[in-house]
């Protein structure tokens, strides 16, 4: 295969994006951009591909394409790029495309200038020779049922910075203009009943400037350093996306929604490659805010669907973002007006010394095994206005996947007045800050292909046995066992989560059995972090975030089904409710033992405290993707064990024991107060 052909799953290289561009502007003119962006090889073209790639034509690249045309006519189109020519282009009503990071860019501007915002800035304490001095984060407009979906609005939550290095969201102001993105101007403002003035305590701030101020960093950290002498022990084949590494072989895409996207994951089990899943990746989350205030319930960002995780996506850093040896992957994207963003480093990958993978000692001899784990890492981190999201997709040795999610940043805030009460949807911060409640949920988009494509998933709690005590099943009333709920239709898959029974769920292939225990091979969801939604049932964000009412959702594979708040999500009423609701349908659709898509939401409750304030120490949410019943014996006992001696040898004084200890590692302390043996 020539080396300048893009991998099926590559995402658009910056000379794809430019032709795409270049293809409609011909037939269409000058338009906006929202997207262009990889149409994913149909999955039946792709599966024969990937199985006999010599023999079968090679899926052609063809980018997908989202304007907006004068008048603010949106289309969706298709571009073959082997053509290269359009073959589909169609108007779409009553939609509004993902907002562009030139969108956001513009509010702020209208905002200062705008002789109303001037004024409510004024009443707010603050001069209109100050007006530099005010920001905004500019928000889509959630839905607003004032103005509709045929308008393309932004909120503008707007703030105060006394000097420029401020911390502004110490400095909250109590007004929300609305800001119209196609005739680029202020339409509203909503002010609230009760005004708050602008609150000009001392600044508190995170920034080494004003650390240094407070008298310096802390002196006693000494260095930690990772080397890798000989290398790393992955490497990147074919076009320089798929990744091997200790018996992993994946293809890692990238796309301006969710970011990173890993296709064809498979694991070479003693020579045999087994795929495992055929596409994973972060699909859309939702924040909804929990105060109940008028305009505050139009906080609820889909910071997937409307903004963008590959949009918002930070260039890494080395030796900060990822210490160690660190490989890169840029990404490319269309800016509004046509042309192309690079952005250098989006992706790093690296390994960390993951502590012990398995250790067992003889208690009689003191015989022993102790072997370490390594990890692989994939990460990006996307800035969403004031939060960030640092998304890991953890690799393990013992074939577990691990995504992990690092919230940090800084939290959404808004002003209170002196002796204000939160009334409990929010938390005082910071003297006239008040943080208010709310939630972080992901969801997570599984295409299973667990030794084959035909796969079913069970929702599995811990119970115990029916039989009472003294009875003959339960005589002594001790007896449990995992309790296998088989979810056959889409209806019977929306489940939620339970921690009483250690409810976990598992994707497994039925036609597979597992040599040993019997059981069909499978992939169990481990996730502890699983929250309900708190809007309740009815609500707007009810509505709007379909996927986040229940913790699991299976539905039958089809191309396309890829976005679980619908394909357009800024300013959607949830009237009807679009992608998921739609594709659960009746419910009576058959999901067992067939090509299924698991959408597993996850995440977290946050209710803000003064720890969070100014910028928040990074919480971690985790779930694993572990093997079950996958492997025949435990996967790992071939990875070098760092010491290792067996009885005869302890009674041979040692003699033979392998011994591949770190000799980089070294006392502590100088060696002092070690207790003797
Ligand atoms: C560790 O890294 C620091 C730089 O961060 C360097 O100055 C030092 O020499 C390194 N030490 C070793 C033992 O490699
Ligand atoms: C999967 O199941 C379908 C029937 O639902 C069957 O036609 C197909 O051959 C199966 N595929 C495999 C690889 O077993
Ligand atoms: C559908 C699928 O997963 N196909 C392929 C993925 O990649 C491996 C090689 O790593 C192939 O052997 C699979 O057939
Ligand atoms: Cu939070």
């Amino acid at each position: 295969m020539p080396v300048y052909l893009p991998h099926p799953f590559d995402p658009l290289s910056s000379v794809e994006i430019e032709l795409a561009i270049a293809i409609v502007k011909r037939a269409h003119g000058d338009v906006n951009f929202h997207v262009v962006s990889l149409q994913e090889p149909r999955k039946a073209q792709m599966t024969a591909w990937l199985a006999d790639s010599q023999n079968t034509p090679r899926p052609d690249r063809v980018a997908e394409v989202v304007v907006i045309a004068a008048g603010g006519k949106v289309y969706e189109g298709l571009v073959d790029l082997s053509g290269p020519k359009i073959t589909k282009w169609t108007q779409v009503h009553g939609a509004q495309p993902i907002i562009t990071i030139e969108e956001l860019a513009a509010v702020e501007h209208g905002c200062r200038t705008d002789p109303a915002v001037i004024e409510q800035c004024r009443i707010s304490g603050i001069p209109a020779d100050e007006m530099h001095k005010v920001y905004c984060d500019p928000w889509t407009i959630g839905y607003d049922e004032r103005f509709g979906s045929n308008v393309r609005l932004q909120q503008a939550l707007m703030y105060y910075r006394p000097e420029i290095d401020n911390c502004q969201y110490q400095y909250p102001l109590d007004f929300c203009p609305i800001w119209n993105s196609v005739e680029k101007k202020i339409i509203a403002i909503d002010i609230p009943k009760i005004r708050r003035p602008l609150i000009k305590n001392d600044p508190l701030e995170y920034h080494h400037l004003a650390i240094e101020k407070q008298g310096g960093y802390r002196k006693d950290l000494k260095p930690i350093n990772i080397t890798q002498p000989e290398g790393v022990s992955f490497k990147m084949s074919g076009t320089g996306r798929e990744i091997e590494w200790q018996n992993w072989k994946f293809h890692i895409g990238f796309n301006y929604r969710e970011g990173l996207v890993f296709n064809n994951i498979t694991f070479n089990d003693k020579g045999n490659v087994r795929p495992i899943f055929y596409r994973m990746s972060l699909s859309e989350m939702v924040v909804p805010y929990g105060n109940p205030e008028h305009p505050h319930q139009r906080k609820h960002a889909f910071d997937l669907g409307e903004y963008g995780a590959g949009y918002l996506t930070n260039s890494l850093a080395l030796g900060c973002d990822c210490k160690g040896s660190i490989h890169y992957l840029d990404a490319f994207m269309p800016t509004q007006a046509g042309g192309v963003r690079k952005v250098k480093n989006a992706i790093c990958i690296h390994e960390e010394d993951d502590g012990i993978l398995f250790k067992h000692t003889d208690f009689r001899d003191e015989s022993t095994i102790v072997t370490r784990a390594r990890k692989l890492i994939i990460q990006q981190i996307f800035t969403a206005a004031n939060y960030e999201y640092a998304v890991q997709w953890v690799f393990h040795q013992d074939g577990t996947i691990q995504p992990d999610i690092k919230l940090t940043g800084i939290l959404n805030t808004y002003v209170m007045h002196e002796g204000e009460d939160t009334n409990g949807w929010g938390t005082q911060v910071a003297k006239g800050v008040n943080a208010h409640n709310h939630q972080h949920l992901f969801c997570l988009r599984i295409n299973p292909n667990i030794d084959g494509p035909n796969n079913t998933v069970n929702m599995v709690d811990a119970v115990a046995s029916d039989a009472p005590v003294g009875s003959p099943e339960n005589f002594y009333g001790n007896a449990f066992y995992a309790k296998r709920t088989r979810l056959e239709t889409t209806a019977q898959s929306m489940t939620d989560y339970n921690g009483a029974t250690s409810r976990s769920w598992d994707m497994c292939n039925e036609n597979k059995l597992n040599a040993v225990s019997g059981k069909p091979v499978s992939y169990k969801i481990v996730s502890r972090e699983v929250p309900g939604l708190l809007p309740k049932e009815g609500s707007l964000v009810w509505k709007r975030a379909a996927f986040a009412r229940h913790a699991v959702h299976v539905t039958k594979y089809a191309d396309d089904q890829l976005w679980p708040a619908g394909d357009h999500v800024p300013q959607t009423s949830g009237e009807p409710s679009h992608g998921l609701t739609e594709w659960i349908g009746d419910g009576t659709e058959s999901v067992a033992n067939t090509d299924v898509v698991l959408w597993h939401t996850f995440g977290i409750t946050h209710f803000p405290a003064p720890e969070d304030f100014p910028v928040m120490p990074a919480e971690p949410i985790t779930l694993l993707l572990r093997p079950r019943h996958f492997f025949t014996c435990n996967p790992v006992m071939d990875v070098p064990a760092s010491y290792s001696i067996t009885p005869s040898q302890v009674a041979a004084k040692g003699l033979g024991a392998r011994d591949a200890t770190d000799k980089a590692s070294e006392l502590a302390l100088g060696g002092c107060c070690k207790t003797k043996l």
